[in-house]
């Protein structure tokens, strides 16, 4: 090995943990010579569908939230006949980390679901390597905004169907027809609660990403 290189390993020493939290920590985060590959992701689609919810699935760290409770007064406006237990929406962004392969660490952002909030987007999506759209197979037009925002941006996507326990569960060719979204954009039928769920799909966003944008 060069000389220079074994000098530098030799003298960073991993930092200073916890004992009892060592075990979470990943090889980037206690050795400064192995730099993680960090990028970011969006999570994205239309309002309940379950962003949060697969953020906090997946993140190693506390994810971020910035929830806030659900009053009458969204009534009329926030439609929750599908999701009556619902009591909070985002009204800015989520934010949690998962690192894949040891090193390849995914900086997850949550959009806001809500209408009112979708000026925000740009701000939040910019620099990311490509998102997830998530979908609700009983309210697919959810979803179109965000498909109609990654499309028109040229952002690499994949779709990725949160089934509902209880509700039909569709092919994922089903769902490429009814969103007529051409055929090299994977469609996932997912688990927004269920962390390898998510992490699948994650999977499949970087890998189509780095399909369509190779460097
Ligand atoms: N049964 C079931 N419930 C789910 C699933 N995913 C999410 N939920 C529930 O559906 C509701 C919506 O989840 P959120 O994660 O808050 O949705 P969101 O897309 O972040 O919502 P906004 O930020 O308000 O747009 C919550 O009450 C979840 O507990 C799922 O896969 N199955
Ligand atoms: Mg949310």
């Amino acid at each position: 090995m060069d000389s220079a290189v074994s000098d530098v390993s030799r003298d960073v020493s991993p930092l200073a943990v916890d004992p009892e939290q060592q075990e979470d920590l990943r090889a980037w985060e206690t050795d400064r010579t192995r730099p993680p590959i960090a990028t970011k992701i969006v999570v994205a689609g239309g309002f309940g569908v379950g962003k949060t919810t697969l953020v906090s699935a997946v993140s190693e760290i506390k994810p971020l939230q910035t929830e806030a409770m659900m009053t009458a007064a969204s009534e009329g406006t926030d439609d929750l006949t599908e999701t009556p237990d619902k009591l909070t929406t985002t009204v800015a962004m989520d934010f949690g980390r998962i690192t894949l392969d040891n090193d390849l660490v995914l900086y997850l952002f949550g959009t806001p679901g809500q209408q009112r909030f979708w000026f925000m987007w740009d701000d939040l999506v910019r620099g990311a390597i490509g998102a997830i759209v998530l979908a609700d197979t009983r309210r697919l037009e959810d979803c179109f905004p965000a498909l109609d925002y990654f499309e028109s941006s040229g952002m690499p996507y994949v779709v990725a169907v949160n089934h509902f326990d209880g509700t039909e569960r569709f092919e994922p060719e089903d769902v490429r027809d009814a969103l007529t979204i051409s055929e090299d954009i994977p469609v996932m039928i997912m688990d927004a609660r269920r962390r390898m769920s998510a992490v699948e799909t994650l999977l499949a966003l970087v890998g189509h990403a780095l399909d369509v944008t190779p460097e």
